[in-house]
């Protein structure tokens, strides 16, 4: 099972597919290869791209996290997309976007590769407790409006774990790469998941669709209906885990999840007894030992 030889998006299908009256996918830009879709996605935002266009590729140079993290994808392997949005909401429930891609992966890939998902606050996609695909939305304010959101989704396809862990991290920074190469050996793949190759476009397809029917269910209102699939989908409540607060070497917290809320703040009961409400933009999960 590799990687090598794979073709290229047929993004032409992609497009096709998706129909004129909708939001996510109303324009559809495709490279052959660029530094990071966040990046594509956020310049033309800034420049007044409207909202819907999608940023695909099919390599990444510069692939990004959360936290000035790497996102890895050998060629042709993933699916690599940031999507534009103009979302009429407060900073503060920005979450409810990464909530609605989120659910948009664990659908389409449902779906397509009929493999069952499970959430991880804030934002992976798991299958059997590996990461299947990571989210990193990122938006420009202005007071106390946002302006535009980019909600970037790296989802590992046709590419086998072994091939992830060799994939090329960040130039230049090999420490960090380092550091960044043993959460890979816990990544999946759909090709690990199935057995198979999985169709890009269809899964790409299916994300794009189910992202634009959870994004109308925020615009008109029902963000309640969003959080229900979400916190359904999630496996992280009502486990115990350690969240180191970073950056900067601060001691871990360690607790009980007891609940994510429309804010997309995860409540932690520490073990003093006392509820702490932590922003997703600030740490970082691990299990914890009993
Ligand atoms: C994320 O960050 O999970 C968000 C990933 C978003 C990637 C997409 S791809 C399209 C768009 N363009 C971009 O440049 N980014 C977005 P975080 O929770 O910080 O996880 C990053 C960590 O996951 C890294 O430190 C690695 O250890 C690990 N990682 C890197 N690549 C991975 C992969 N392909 N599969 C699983 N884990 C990976």
């Amino acid at each position: 099972m590799s990687s090598a030889g794979l073709p290229p998006l047929d993004w032409q299908r992609v497009q096709g597919a998706l129909g004129p009256r909708r939001v996510v996918g109303r324009r559809l830009v495709y490279l052959d290869r660029t530094t990071s879709t966040n990046d594509i996605a956020s310049r033309l935002a800034r420049d007044g791209e409207p909202e819907g266009t999608v940023v695909v590729t099919d390599e990444q140079s510069a692939g990004r996290g959360r936290l000035g993290r790497t996102w890895v994808a050998p060629p042709n392997s993933s699916v690599l997309a940031s999507v534009v949005l103009r979302p009429v909401l407060p900073p503060s429930l920005l979450a409810q976007l990464t909530m609605a891609a989120a659910v948009a992966v664990a659908e389409a890939v449902a779906k397509v590769a009929r493999a069952v998902t499970e959430i991880k606050w804030p934002n992976d996609v798991l299958v059997e407790g590996r990461k299947l695909a990571g989210i990193l939305a990122e938006a420009e304010l202005a007071g106390d409006e946002v302006v535009w959101t980019v909600v970037g989704i790296g989802v590992n396809v046709n590419v086998s774990v072994p091939e992830l862990v060799a994939s090329p991290l960040r130039k230049g920074d090999p420490v960090e790469g380092c550091e960044e190469i043993a959460p890979l050996l816990d990544a999946t793949s759909l090709l690990e998941v199935c057995g198979k190759q999985v169709s890009r476009e269809d899964l790409l397809i299916a994300l794009l669709e189910g992202f634009d029917a959870r994004y109308r269910q925020l615009r008109h209102g029902d963000a309640h209906a969003v959080w229900q699939r979400w916190y359904a989908l999630c496996s992280t409540i009502g486990t115990r885990v350690s969240i180191s607060l970073t950056p900067g070497p601060r001691p871990a917290v360690v607790g009980t999840a007891e609940a994510v809320d429309s804010m997309g703040r995860l409540g932690l009961r520490t073990d003093d007894g006392q509820l702490c409400w932590l922003n997703h933009g600030e740490v970082s999960v691990r299990p914890a030992a009993l």
